[in-house]
């Protein structure tokens, strides 16, 4: 366990958690880090002298699909060659094992539904007893990677297919309409979908919210911790580096996801 970190605060989280009826997660890239994946902001989030918050626009897009495809393209192959670390796994098996908690990611990389599926499989192996459970899938707020919106008809699917964007003409197209695709990805600018509203509902029940490896500052994402804190729960803070947050958390614990989430609720 880090040195920064106090026994007393890592037990009393533990315990705010442990006697909690209804979990709140909300996670950020930060918990895809010790996967090997860039966070957004990190001194490693620029691509090609590019900002990645000057990627992640409408306005990109339209003046540059084929460079924003490369972008998306090159981190589909690094997402899906990562696997889902202790952190991911250990809140999906909390996920699976317990009533009450939910997972809410600002990650568009797919671990948190790659841990899900591992442990409902590894479950259906060993769990004979009770009813089979479907695995506990993440609530995605901003997307994921592996899906597509066509820019004409809006119809959404899964797509893993590789990105050819070595021309603006081998972009992919929709299978209905034959119009560019773009990744289904809420970018700056653009309304969350539905899962914003199941995460706030979720939040005015949440007894505790769990927050790993965000840096707090989008909203409306960052909003849910202060709904939770606001409706009277608790605000545990996993981070190597104060937030935002920090200082409505009852406990910050400064370290790694990989390290600190296993330990927290195992
Ligand atoms: C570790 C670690 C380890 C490192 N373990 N931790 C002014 C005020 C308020 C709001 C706004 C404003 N101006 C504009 C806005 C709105 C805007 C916004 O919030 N902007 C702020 C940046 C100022 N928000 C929006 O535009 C949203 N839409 C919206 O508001 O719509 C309104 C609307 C309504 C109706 C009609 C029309 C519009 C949309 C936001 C979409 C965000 N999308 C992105 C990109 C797409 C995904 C992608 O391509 O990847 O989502 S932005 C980017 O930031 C990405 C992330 O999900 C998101 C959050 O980042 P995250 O996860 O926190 O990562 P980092 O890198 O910032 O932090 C990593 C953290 O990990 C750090 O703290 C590290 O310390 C830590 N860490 N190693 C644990 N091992
Ligand atoms: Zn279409």
């Amino acid at each position: 366990m880090p040195d920064d970190i106090d026994p007393q605060d890592l037990e009393l989280a533990r315990d705010l958690l442990s006697a909690a009826d209804a979990v709140l997660v909300l996670t950020g890239a930060g918990i895809s880090a010790d996967s090997g994946l860039a966070t957004f902001r990190g001194a490693d989030g620029l691509w090609r002298n590019h900002r990645a918050q000057e990627l992640a626009t409408p306005e990109a897009f339209a003046r540059d699909s084929r460079l924003v495809w490369e972008w998306y393209g090159m981190r589909r192959e690094r997402a899906a060659s990562c696997e889902p670390n202790d952190a991911h796994l250990a809140l999906a098996r909390l996920a699976a094992e317990r009533d009450g908690v939910t997972i809410v990611t600002q990650n568009v990389d797919g671990l948190h539904s790659r841990a899900a599926e591992r442990v409902a499989a590894d479950r259906a192996g060993t769990v004979t007893e009770g009813p089979e459970r479907e695995p506990a899938l993440p609530l995605e707020l901003h997307g994921c990677l592996f899906r597509v919106r066509c820019t004409r008809c809006d119809e959404r699917y899964e797509h893993r297919q590789p990105i050819d964007a070595s021309s603006a003409a081998s972009l992919p197209s929709c299978r209905s309409c034959s119009s560019l695709l773009r990744p289904d990805i809420v970018w700056f600018g653009e309304p969350l979908g539905e899962a914003i509203e199941v995460a706030f509902k979720e939040a005015q029940q949440a007894e505790v919210c769990l927050v790993v490896g965000t840096s707090a500052v989008v909203q409306p994402a960052a909003s849910i911790a202060t709904v939770v804190d606001r409706a009277g729960g608790s605000v545990i803070e996993v981070n190597p580096e104060p937030t935002p947050l920090t200082p409505l958390a009852v406990v910050s614990l400064r370290g790694g996801a990989a390290e600190v989430v296993p330990s927290l609720v195992s």
